[in-house]
């Protein structure tokens, strides 16, 4: 996934600042969302002056007023924060068509190629800032990078009111000296497992062997693998319908198995394409994932005239795929996976198709629906016999 630009907006302190606007009194305070602090409950939000006393968010109400008597404590009323939310976002979203909101006060954004329309990314970023102080009265931190988890902590790093930029190339020596809770999916249980191995420090989990944190964090540590090393190809997904299914495994050992492979690639074209129907649609294009040894990621993709459901022209265009991939690397799969997007009403001109394409949409709807009544595993279809010790996630 060479050369994308991903943006990470995010309001400081939210709820608080939304409360500041409507009542500037409260502005340079120390001031806490979340109830009275005679009530059980926690901080939803605090004030910069707040925190600077050790105050933040989910911390008991009663230690908060221990730490900061002379704090200003406020119900909070989220029917504001969803207004001020929805302005946020339409602002943002005049800038790209292409953003992910995230909660109520940030979001990703696919920023690709749109210096050319502001000069640069960060003078992009200044205009965006500018707007949502001018007509919202709030500040918000930015986070520029080649990918999501990277923009993220970046965007946290420079609050309040930041704007920070990690040239591509950099990823790595940005996070390294980092504590690796800043990691995202790094909580309590995962955080006292890390530093039971000695490491403390992104960069120290960067030099772990993944199968290592694989043994002791399970899938989990796969992906803090890569977000340690600045690797994450997630890509930004507008909300709405999902505009594409997929299924994708990694193996306990690295393969080049063409059998068993191909015997995963099954499995998950049977569970793409039962998704698929259930939602009623065909797919126009159906995408192979491949992770190598090296962790290096490709995606091959094809694109086809009509639009299929059945788990046979998925599975089919999938291994044509594969099979091409394979034979420009020598290096063995650490992950397979597949997916379908373009995705297109199906339609129901049954008696136009071929008898043997019916033979088989009718196989499948079958299978759908002694699956749908018993679960995946209550039918096996040949070719998953050696499958058993995979695990699936979608
Ligand atoms: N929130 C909450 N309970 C939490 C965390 C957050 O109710 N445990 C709410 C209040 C926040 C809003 O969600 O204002 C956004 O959460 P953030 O984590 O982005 O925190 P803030 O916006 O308050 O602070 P900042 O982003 O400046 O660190
Ligand atoms: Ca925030």
């Amino acid at each position: 996934m060479a050369g994308r630009t991903i943006m990470h907006i995010d309001l400081d302190s939210f709820f608080v600042s939304v409360e500041q606007v409507l009542n500037p009194e409260l502005k340079g305070k120390p001031v806490v969302v979340g109830g009275k602090p005679d009530r059980r409950g926690v901080v939803a939000t605090a004030s910069y002056e707040a925190r600077a006393f050790g105050l933040h968010s989910g911390m008991p109400l009663a230690t908060a007023v221990r730490l900061c008597p002379e704090a200003i404590f406020i119900e909070g009323n989220f029917a504001r924060y969803r207004e001020f939310s929805r302005k946020f976002m339409a602002i943002i979203n005049e800038f790209s068509p292409s953003i992910e909101p995230m909660g109520l006060d940030e979001a990703y954004l696919d920023v690709t190629g749109f210096e050319s329309i502001h000069g640069s990314i960060r003078q992009m970023a200044d205009r965006m800032k500018q707007r949502i102080r001018s007509e919202l009265g709030l500040c918000a931190s930015v986070g520029i990078a080649n990918c999501k988890v990277v923009a993220k902590i970046a965007s946290e790093l420079s609050k309040p009111d930041g704007l920070l930029e990690v040239t591509p190339g950099e990823e790595k020596d940005f996070l390294a000296p980092l504590p690796v809770e800043k990691l995202p999916g790094v909580g309590k249980q995962t955080l006292k497992i890390i530093k039971g191995l000695g490491v403390y420090t992104v960069g120290g989990l960067s030099r772990m062997s993944p199968r290592a944190l694989k043994t002791h964090l399970g899938s989990a540590g796969e992906m803090l693998y890569r977000f340690a090393n600045g690797i994450d190809d997630r890509q930004v997904l507008p909300p709405g319908e999902a505009k594409s299914i997929s299924r994708e495994s990694t193996f306990g050992e690295d393969t080049r198995d063409l059998s068993y492979l191909e015997a995963t690639l099954w499995v998950q074209s049977e569970k793409v394409g039962a998704d698929l129907r259930k939602k009623g649609k065909q797919a126009k294009c159906v995408t192979l994932k491949l992770r190598y040894a090296d962790f290096s990621t490709i995606t091959r993709s094809r694109t086809l005239n009509e639009g299929v459901d059945t788990d046979r022209a998925i599975f089919e265009t999938g291994i044509g795929l594969l099979e091409r991939a394979l034979a420009k690397e020598k290096q063995a799969v650490r992950l397979i996976g597949i997916g379908v997007s373009k995705l297109v009403e199906a339609s129901r001109q049954t008696m136009l198709f071929a008898p043997s394409d019916r033979k088989l949409e009718e196989l499948n709807k079958a299978i759908d629906s002694i699956r749908n009544k018993h679960g995946f595993d209550a039918i096996h279809t040949g070719r998953v016999v050696r499958l058993r010790d995979i695990s699936f996630h979608s």
